[in-house]
């Protein structure tokens, strides 16, 4: 090429740079930007962007959920026969769909057949159950039915279920049951997508007999949301996935319809955006940018940077412990595992930003947890145990961001986990001089020693803030993040009004 091709080029490289940018990032990885220009929805929002009831009132107070993903894919575990699914299938619950060259042959078929020796002679639910309790998990959702279309209930509309299977008994209900006993709210995660049902096809049906089969998967999918309402009623939400595909995107007047059913049958129910989309086909957020659904749910092992990103809406963040991969891993060998500091530094971040953190388990083929993911637990519910309030029933504090950590906030109350301490054992936290209320109080919840708080009013020129030095003891020691626990109130005198410089 020569150079005058290249320069006619430029234009159009800089188009497709900036369009596939906003193609490929808008949604999630930036703030979003809301279109400029009203469209015609008919298809929009269900319920308001902040719904009011108690519900959602609880969900916004949850901070901490766990995610259980269990299915046939847990007796692999990422491998077969000693040969790893890795860089084979996109991640351990996915290893139906293992190709190239270190693929067992007919994997597919005995993949299908697992279901044969589903058998987890160690499940027990009240375990299950009461870990998440002591981790602080205040909800759960657990995958009912993945990708492969594998039911883990008994259910009326096919024979891919767990009566199939020597263990025969409901998983569903007793997980249900299991947790919700336990105060801990339960959601169940269900795959509108399925690998192996002849009635599905990811594309846009054409043909009548494509639309006659597409039909009646939809009518399939809609039986078995209402058998699920029907059997677990105290379910709070459901959380779908697998709705990507142009033959769910096309049927958006039948996933509107079903929404309202499914609400009306079940009031109160919460269901996040990876539902369904607009008839001009926007996913999460309609044309206008309005929230689909009750909480904001593209957040997949990613975190927004900035609040301002979140534009007010509810939402939750899903991780994985491994990289990636969802379901068992036998094989942790070589991977980065996050560790309980990585992951508490997520929960913390995800909270002060008034998201939820829902820390996934993958347990094996006989209901074990991974040891490793047992270790987190533990190590997880040894830090809550002492600084738990400044998880659960906490919101976003409008202080300015601060560098040591993250600030939570409850009533006049504000939390300070320290996952920097500072060299000079100075926790300085910025307040706007128009405040109301400053920190009048400070103490550490690890061992509630009262800290020694200062006005730093440095009077730098056209500063809008002031600042307040809370002294952590040379002598405080911890091997985790730690909370600083600063009351607000009144300030004894205000911020000195200096007199600004003239330039
Ligand atoms: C989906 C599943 O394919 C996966 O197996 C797992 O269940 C996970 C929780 O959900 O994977 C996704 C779906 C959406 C995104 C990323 C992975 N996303 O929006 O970035």
């Amino acid at each position: 090429m020569n150079l005058r091709t290249y320069i006619s080029l430029i234009p159009f490289l800089l188009f497709s740079v900036v369009f596939n940018f906003n193609q490929v990032y808008a949604q999630w990885t930036g703030p979003k930007n809301k279109p400029k220009q009203f469209k015609e929805v008919q298809y929009g929002p269900l319920t308001p962007k902040n719904r009011e009831d108690q519900a959602m009132i609880d969900f916004r107070n949850y901070g901490l959920g766990q995610f259980i993903h269990w299915g046939l894919y847990a007796i692999p575990g990422n491998e077969w026969k000693g040969v790893s699914a890795r860089k084979g299938a996109a991640a351990s619950e996915w290893i139906r769909s293992w190709g190239g060259e270190t693929a067992p042959k007919d994997w597919k078929n005995t993949y299908d057949n697992l279901y044969k020796q589903f058998n987890p002679k160690n499940f027990d639910p009240e375990r299950w159950a009461k870990q998440a309790k002591d981790m602080g998990a205040k909800y759960l959702i657990f995958t009912t039915k993945h990708h492969d279309g594998f039911a883990l209930w008994p259910t009326a509309f096919s024979d891919y279920d767990i009566t199939q299977t020597p263990y025969k008994k409901d998983i569903v209900k007793q997980v249900v049951n299991a947790y919700t006993d336990k105060g801990i709210d339960v959601f169940l995660y269900f795959s509108v997508l399925e690998w192996n049902n002849p009635d599905y096809m990811a594309k846009n049906p054409e043909t009548t007999q494509e639309k006659e089969r597409y039909n009646r998967f939809l009518q399939y999918t809609r039986n078995q949301l209402l058998e699920l309402l029907d059997k677990y009623p105290k379910i709070k939400g459901f959380w779908f996935d697998g709705t990507w595909d142009d033959s769910w995107i096309k049927s958006y007047e039948f996933t509107y319809q079903l929404e309202k059913e499914l609400r009306e049958k079940h009031p109160g129910l919460i269901i996040g955006s990876r539902f369904r989309n607009d008839e001009h086909e926007k996913r999460h957020f309609d044309s206008n940018g309005n929230l689909l659904g009750d909480y904001e749910q593209g957040w997949e092992r990613k975190l927004p940077q900035e609040y301002e990103w979140l534009d007010g809406n509810d939402w939750d963040a899903v991780m994985t412990i491994p990289p990636n991969g969802w379901g068992y891993m036998k094989d942790w060998e070589g991977l980065y595992i996050k560790t309980t500091d990585d992951l508490l530094d997520m929960m913390m971040h995800s909270v002060s930003m008034n998201g939820n953190f829902v820390l996934n388990f993958g347990p094996d083929g006989n209901g074990n947890m991974h040891p490793g993911e047992d270790k987190i637990a533990r190590e997880i519910s040894d830090w809550i145990k002492i600084n738990g309030e400044a998880v659960h029933g906490v919101h976003h504090s409008e202080l300015p961001v601060s560098k040591l950590g993250y600030y939570t906030q409850k009533d006049s109350v504000i939390y300070l986990t320290v996952f920097n301490r500072p060299v000079n054992n100075i926790a300085r936290i910025t307040v706007p001089k128009k405040s109301s209320t400053v920190p009048i109080k400070a103490s550490i919840l690890l061992n509630n020693q009262t800290l020694k708080i200062n006005h730093a009013d440095i009077g730098l020129d056209l500063d809008q803030n002031t600042y307040y030095d809370v002294t952590i003891p040379a002598d405080f020691t911890s091997i985790r993040p730690f909370v600083i626990k600063i009351s607000l109130g009144e300030p004894k005198k205000s911020a000195d009004k200096l007199m600004d410089a003239k330039m």
